[in-house]
Parts: structure tokens; C-alpha cells; sequence
């Protein structure tokens, strides 16, 4: 995994991680959410931030999936904070781990600027 702070909108985080070869993270089981959720909240630095994952619900509202490793995403797996996902405004359809909802899943407007962590596609 890559965690890059440098915040931008998340069509700019999947291009960057494509551009590396990675995909924007995608956390399939509950043992690589927790993995990198205990990664983020023991590090000073990256446990304040929001982080964009490959979450999203671009193609068809409410109906969530990774990008890039297409998967269906699963909540028993990356759980959703509690009131999320609630597409305030109509307008959240990309997925952050956010530190002040526990480190649990939000919808967010895929324009907003958060960090985001990049995953080693091994295919
Ligand atoms: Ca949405
Ligand atoms: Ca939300």
C-alpha cells in the first residue's frame, strides 16, 4: 500500500495510482480493512486525515463497488459510519475512511480533497 497525503479530488487519487501501476484501495475482507485502519490510526500524521478509496456509486446510486478491481463492495467488510451512506445533497458517490466517524466508510462529493491510499494490483 502507498498512502499519499497529498490531498486531491478522487479522479485525480485513481489516475495517480494508476499511473504507478495501483489501483486505488480496495478492501475486499474485514482483515485488510482493519489492517490498514490500525495503519492509519498508530501514525501521527496519517490518523487525522480522510482518505479515498476506490469506493464508489458513480454508474448507479446506492449500489456500491470498488473501482478499478470491479467488486461489489461490501459493508461487512469496509463498514459504513453510522448515518452514512446518505448522499447529502444527491451529490456523494466516491467512499473515504474518515477519522471522525471512527475510521468508518462515508459517501463524499467525489470533488472533494482528501488523501488517499493506493494498492499493488498483483494481476
Ligand atoms: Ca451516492
Ligand atoms: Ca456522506
Amino acid at each position: 500500500y502507498k498512502f499519499n497525503t497529498a490531498t486531491t479530488d478522487w479522479h485525480t487519487a485513481r489516475s495517480n495510482c494508476k499511473k504507478q501501476g495501483d489501483h486505488l484501495v480496495a478492501m475486499e475482507t474485514r482483515e485488510e480493512f482493519n489492517f490498514i485502519i490500525r495503519f492509519l490510526k498508530d501514525s501521527p500524521v496519517y490518523s487525522s486525515l480522510n482518505w479515498w478509496t476506490a469506493a464508489n456509486d458513480i454508474d448507479n446510486e446506492a449500489q456500491w463497488v470498488w473501482a478499478d478491481v470491479n467488486q461489489p463492495m461490501s459493508s461487512s467488510a469496509a463498514p459504513w459510519a453510522s448515518t452514512q451512506p446518505d448522499n447529502a445533497r444527491n451529490s456523494e458517490h466516491c467512499g473515504d475512511v474518515v477519522s471522525e466517524y471512527g475510521h468508518k466508510m462515508n459517501d463524499a462529493p467525489c470533488e472533494s480533497h482528501y488523501a488517499s491510499i493506493c494498492e499493488y494490483n498483483l494481476l
